[in-house]
């Protein structure tokens, strides 16, 4: 590995999620949202784990400003949680919720840590999934409504604005596979939901725009996928790759960068819904300028064409235990086990895939600026007898990856920053506390912080600007 430099104004950071970390869920006038119902409904989550307290972050924050402060992060990526703003998703702002957030920017902006605020990482207001959640069209307004009021009461404080993260698991995870909240397996739903959250985006986005002008800085953070054909001399797994890359990526890519959905994606679904959702004039009001695109990425797949005698189905059908597979459409297509190293999610580690995804972005959509929104790894840390935690598995993939970007930015690609997944371990899903993706550990009895290796790392990382191999 050659040493890598990356000169200001690259920003590193740490990214974490107003419902993993927060706790506090019936505090402070904070309303339900759809992940406190799937979290308490049995079986849904493991072990029953719920985000009711979390890494207790709402009556924590200033010591995590503390601790971003000593690592010296220049960049920190939180969510709002619109329920605890807007309980309900509509109508009056909850002024204590607003307090919350805005102390917590003034916060970060006194520690000389410029905050990147993603307005949804997942925690739609129940009440609105009541009536139908993403796959009402009004849900898009709503959030449009609850963006202009963010902007409106938080102003220059926030430095970039990002409507949605990774609307793919809101969309696929939450309303095809039942994965996420809400927990529902209907791939017409999901495929309904991707199309309003698209135009929730853009409506946001012009929202925040006419409250805060041009200047403001709007993005939104994707989880694209790196697919690879099973044997790349194989037309079929090459084609089934292909499609992977329709209905994981162009989903969104399409209608947000291209001003059109891919014509593959109408043949890959016409079996499942008409698409009347899509409306005249919704693509103009979906393509909005993006100025900096979000990338989350952890690993990459494997897919093959499934042959007529395979056994099982990874399509759209039942997987025997209430969950099914979010990719709608691709019923001929299997995603292979990993092979070689895995993290504690049973993810591969591939950092070329990241490498490749920033230079293909950069050259489909003409040098858009592009910012690493997530990127880390979940490992099994113990606090070991010294009081530290050491992970060096951790350290190498984020050096490995970070070597990805610098390679990238070498080469010409903008990348604006990078920022690791995650600031604290903190409650991953239906995984629940299980998964510890923090490069500071959270002893969950205690809610004591202890930075392990792979953050003194970073610090060092971070302060030097310099990645050595
Ligand atoms: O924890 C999640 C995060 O909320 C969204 N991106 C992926 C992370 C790891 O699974």
């Amino acid at each position: 590995m050659s040493p890598r430099t990356f000169p200001p104004p690259f920003v590193f950071g740490a990214a974490t999620a107003a419902y993993q970390i927060e706790g506090g869920t019936r505090e402070g006038g904070r309303g339900p949202s759809i992940w406190d119902t799937f979290s308490h409904t049995p079986g849904r989550t493991l072990g029953g784990d719920t985000g009711d307290v979390a890494a207790d972050h709402y009556h924590r924050w200033r010591d995590d400003v503390g601790l971003m402060r000593e690592l010296g992060l220049g960049g920190y990526r939180l969510s709002i949680s619109w329920p605890r703003v807007q309980p309900g998703g509509r109508g009056p702002l909850n002024a204590e919720g607003v307090v919350f957030y805005r102390d917590l920017l003034d916060a970060l902006r006194g520690a000389g840590i410029a905050p990147v605020v993603t307005l949804y990482h997942w925690d739609l207001p129940a009440e609105l999934e009541a009536e139908g959640g993403w796959t009402n069209r009004e849900t898009a307004y709503a959030f449009a409504d609850y963006a202009r009021a963010m902007a409106r009461e938080l102003a220059d404080r926030v430095e970039v604005w990002t409507t949605l993260n990774e609307p793919w698991c809101s969309a696929f995870l939450g309303y095809a596979s039942g994965v996420h909240a809400p927990g529902r397996t209907d791939p017409a739903a999901a495929l309904a939901a991707a199309h309003h959250l698209t135009l929730a985006h853009g409506l946001a986005t012009t929202a925040i725009r006419e409250e805060l002008g041009e200047a403001a800085k709007v993005s939104i953070a994707l989880n694209l996928h790196v697919t690879r054909p099973a044997d790349p001399g194989c037309v079929a797994d090459l084609a089934a790759a292909h499609e992977v890359d329709v209905v994981g990526n162009h989903v969104f890519l399409g209608p947000l960068l291209d001003g059109s959905y891919p014509i593959e994606l109408r043949e890959l679904t016409r079996h499942l819904t008409d698409a009347s959702f899509v409306r005249p004039g919704d693509l103009n009001l979906i393509r909005q300028r993006i100025d900096v695109l979000g990338v989350n990425y952890y690993c990459t797949n494997y897919v093959r064409r499934r042959t007529a005698d395979a056994p099982g189905s990874a399509g759209t059908g039942g997987h025997g235990d209430g969950t099914a597979s979010p990719w709608v459409g691709l019923d001929d297509v299997e995603f292979l086990p990993p092979s070689g190293p895995t993290t504690a999610m049973g993810w591969n580690i591939e950092p070329e895939g990241l490498y490749e995804l920033l230079t293909a972005l950069d050259n489909a959509y003409d040098g858009i600026p592009l910012m690493v929104t997530e990127n880390g790894a979940a490992y099994d840390d113990v606090v070991g007898p010294d009081g530290a935690v050491h992970d060096p598995e951790r350290v190498d993939y984020l050096r490995r990856h970070l070597d990805a970007v610098g390679r990238a930015l070498e080469d010409g690609v903008d990348v604006r920053g990078y920022f690791v997944w995650s600031l604290l371990d903190n409650f991953e899903w239906a995984y629940g506390y299980s998964k510890r993706f923090g490069i500071v550990h959270v002893d969950y009895e205690t809610q004591r912080r202890t930075p392990k290796d792979s953050a003194r790392w970073y610090a060092e990382l971070v302060r030097t600007r310099q990645l050595r191999g």
